[in-house]
């Protein structure tokens, strides 16, 4: 769609969401350094450190275009700071699978982050074997002459075994999406075996810590 048909129908334009994803940035980099401030703390604690890595990430506009499109937003600027909840993005990663409850444990605590709501697909693996635990959180923006706006960040927490798995997922995705139904399937069907593989050597990984 060309530009002037998208402000005609006030859809959001790329330059808007320019304007916008430099606040959600904002917003972003505050967290990031507050994350860095858990991580460092703990570091310097007495127990093990569940920061493996932390990194970040403002969505493209094409990728909010999309999501918009199958969750079934409109995509102009109010519906998309109402539904899009993960602009802002950051993903924590930790060695092990109960890190990342402890890592969910020092976020709860940090007065800075208003936690939205939380999904524990670690708990509840999605049937296709997916596995993270995820926040929303909102942070609050002091602008000088503007006053204070609040942005929702998504955290995605997972250990490493699941990084490895989400990341083949998510790359093959769209690659597998145009395949027929039985090959597909078949797919599908060992990326659960994989799922299910991975959280074995995650166990196996714990008890070798614990031993
Ligand atoms: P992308 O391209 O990674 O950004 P919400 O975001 O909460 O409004 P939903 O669907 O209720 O939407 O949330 P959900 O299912 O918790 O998923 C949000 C994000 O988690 C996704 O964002 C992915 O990043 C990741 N995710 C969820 N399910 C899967 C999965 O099966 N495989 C992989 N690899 N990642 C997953 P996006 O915008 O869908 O995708």
């Amino acid at each position: 769609m060309q530009e002037t048909e998208k402000s005609n129908l006030n859809l959001l334009t790329e330059e808007d969401y320019e304007a916008l994803a430099i606040e959600y940035e904002d917003a972003m980099n505050k967290a990031m350094a507050s994350i860095e401030i858990m991580d460092r703390s703990m570091e310097r604690s007495e127990g093990r450190n569940p920061f493996e890595q932390y990194e970040s990430r403002i969505k493209e506009y094409g990728s909010v275009e999309e999501k918009c499109g199958r969750k079934g937003h409109p995509f102009t600027l109010e519906s998309v700071k109402k539904n899009i909840l993960d602009i802002a993005g950051i993903r924590i990663t930790t060695a092990f699978r109960d890190d990342i409850y402890r890592v969910v444990e020092i976020l709860h605590q940090f007065p800075d982050f208003v936690i939205l709501d939380e999904k524990d697909y670690v708990k509840n693996p999605k049937p296709n074997g997916y596995s993270s635990y995820h926040l929303h959180i909102e942070v609050n923006i002091f602008y000088p002459g503007f006053g204070s706006k609040k942005f929702p960040i998504e955290i995605q927490i997972r250990d490493k075994a699941m990084d490895f798995w989400a990341t083949i997922e998510h790359s093959l995705k769209y690659k597998n999406a145009n395949l027929p139904e039985e090959k597909r399937e078949k797919i599908e069907k060992m990326f659960r075996e994989l799922a299910d593989a991975l959280t074995k050597v995650e166990e196996k990984a714990i008890k070798l810590r614990d031993s």
